[in-house]
């Protein structure tokens, strides 16, 4: 599957000084600066591979599956966070109260121009959820009941609504009789609270089929995110919810519309699904395409079955709609005919405003958008278009209707615009806080790390996997030893096969050039996510990252931030992120 969680970073061993040219040392190149190897490694884990080959198999297949492209983080030491300069024209004070015409409010001296990085409300609320994931029978698009797993009997799962500073306390009971569990909570800080991100294999063992675990943590920041299974493909067959938490705003809006969720489906089961594109990979074909588009859990199929969404818009109100995009193999784009969107988050991030026609969701994504009911009063298309420029590729497409209140639902008429094809994010991503990026430590704090899709020769099955690879490697975790368990023993063996990158200084800024090789087999682009941090993406480009001319091109001021990006297929991302959050990442 193309969305897997990412971990970036290196070994900071050696604070190289910069040349007088300023170019990237050579030892920052984690393959070498002439490009990635001619066979990928894969190192069998200590002490398993001759003690029983089977169970080795069973363990190398089942952990590719589960995080073929991450590796993992470890950043020790106390959190000494740098401060990044910011400026704002809002200024909190504690009459700022948050209204429809005071969303950059929020009250209690917080506004859209506190430092969320160094503070946030203490409500000292804690809202409580239970979540139960069944194995059970869905048939969203009416094209027939297949097997789903559900959280709480729905798709997508109950969203989880808290304040911005409130504890947020879920407790998850896996009543699944075959699979083991873990609830990632996406693009959640989880400041010094890396026991609940709920990553498998790197944060806490599985989840065994009856038993319950509560996750807890801080709502350090606010807007829209979606939590989901974190455990191999399981996610894809349902297990995934919205995540809204409440706070300021960067625009004025009167409606919250609440999540609107973008998914694609499949007729199969999405561990089906994934041998299928397994299979497909290991002789150069593309994994298959999904089968429909699913808005908020529901679409019409191709053959006229099922049921449409609906939303209703109140005349003359501005209506603000959080777009998440849940798919697990399908960038998509997406608008409302007649009523072009003002974005204004990128992920957990406010940002500046602006207005476009079509946004476009990398899997993992987030934008809440602002739309006008100022039209006549009517029906209108919503459209859903998978981003076949982003190598996405489904038999269908999305379609719900928005209706203003007073008006009959009915099938819209309505046209719509034509949809860009560039396949990067959205532009200006201006967040609402000016930060500038140090650039002064660029040239002896970065790292490349080389990202790509490459099949394995692990052949004990008698086959080989196909695994994203971070380094070109693939990570292969023992889920009974997560990484967290060597980082809070202070057991610094790890294993070679936990693709460990350790970033043992608190409070510095470190530097990432995402690179998918030239000479890639497949060179599709790639979502890039990070736990626990947001980072700041300092640049993209085709190609490959040119060490003497590309720096130039980097912005360091006021750069995009986020914790998911678009990798350009067969070209270069870089990021910087500060490591202010110890754990397992
Ligand atoms: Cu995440």
């Amino acid at each position: 599957m193309r969305f897997a969680s990412l971990a970036l970073t290196t070994v900071l061993a050696v604070a190289t000084r910069a040349s007088a040219n300023q170019h990237i040392p050579e030892d920052h190149y984690v393959w070498g600066p002439g490009g990635r190897p001619t066979t990928m490694k894969h190192v069998r884990r200590a002490g398993k591979a001759t003690s029983s080959s089977v169970k080795t198999t069973a363990q190398s297949t089942s952990s590719a599956k589960l995080d073929s492209s991450s590796v993992s983080l470890v950043s020790k030491g106390s959190s000494t966070s740098t401060a990044v300069s910011g400026t704002s024209t809002k200024v909190a004070d504690r009459s700022c109260t948050n209204g429809p015409h005071s969303r950059a409010c929020w009250g209690d001296g917080y506004s859209i121009s506190t430092d969320f990085d160094e503070k946030w409300p203490t409500t000292g609320k804690s809202i409580s959820y239970t979540l139960e994931l069944t194995n059970t029978t869905c048939n969203p698009d009416g094209n027939g009941e297949r097997d789903c797993l559900l959280v709480n009997n729905q798709l997508p799962g109950p969203t989880i609504y808290a304040n911005w500073g409130d504890t947020v306390s879920v407790t998850v009971k896996n009543s699944l009789p075959n699979n083991g569990t873990s609830i990632h909570w996406h693009g959640v800080r989880q400041l010094n609270t890396n026991t609940q991100d709920g990553t498998n294999g790197l944060t806490e063992c599985p989840l065994a089929p009856g038993d319950t675990k509560t996750y807890s943590f801080t709502a350090t920041q606010y807007g829209t995110s979606w939590y989901h299974s974190h455990f191999s493909s399981q996610y894809g067959d349902g297990v995934f919810g919205g995540v809204v938490f409440e706070g300021p705003a960067t625009s004025n809006y009167d409606l919250d519309l609440g999540v609107y969720t973008i998914q694609d489906w499949f007729y199969q089961t999405a561990f089906q699904i994934e041998t299928e594109a397994t299979a497909n990979l290991q002789t150069g074909s593309a994994p298959p395409p999904a089968d429909n588009i699913l808005l908020n859990g529901t679409n019409k199929n191709a053959a006229g079955g099922g049921q449409y969404g609906n939303v209703q818009l109140t005349p003359g109100r501005t209506h603000r709609l959080r777009l998440i995009n849940m798919s697990v193999d399908n960038a998509i784009r997406v608008s409302l005919d007649g009523h072009p969107f003002t974005v204004i988050t990128s992920d957990f991030v406010p940002i500046k405003p602006f207005t476009t026609d079509w946004v476009l969701l990398a899997i993992g994504q987030r934008y809440d958008v602002i739309i006008t009911a100022n039209q006549t009063p009517g029906n209108y298309w919503f459209r859903a278009e998978v981003a076949t420029d982003c190598a996405s590729s489904n038999n269908f497409y999305g379609r719900s209707i928005f209706t203003y209140s007073g008006t009959k639902v009915a099938d819209p008429t309505t046209s719509g615009t034509t949809a860009p094809n560039v396949c990067q994010d959205e532009s200006p991503l201006a967040p609402w806080w000016n930060t500038t990026v140090p650039s002064s430590d660029f040239f002896s704090q970065v790292k490349a790390l080389y990202v790509d899709i490459d099949v394995q020769q692990v052949t004990t099955n008698n086959k080989s996997i196909v695994v994203w690879g971070i380094n070109l490697t693939a990570i292969d975790i023992d889920w009974e030893k997560p990484t967290l368990e060597y980082v809070v023993t202070s057991n610094t063996s790890y294993p070679q096969v936990y693709n460990l990158i350790e970033l043992p200084t608190a409070g510095i800024w470190t530097y990432w050039i995402i690179q998918e090789p030239s000479g890639t087999k497949v060179p599709i682009p790639h979502p890039i996510h990070l736990h626990g941090h947001d980072f700041f993406i300092l640049g993209i480009g085709s190609g490959v990252f040119n060490t003497a001319t590309s720096p130039a091109t980097l912005n360091f001021n006021n750069p995009p931030r986020r914790d998911t990006t678009f990798l350009p297929g067969g070209g270069w991302v870089v990021l910087a992120f500060l490591t202010n959050n110890p754990g397992a990442w």
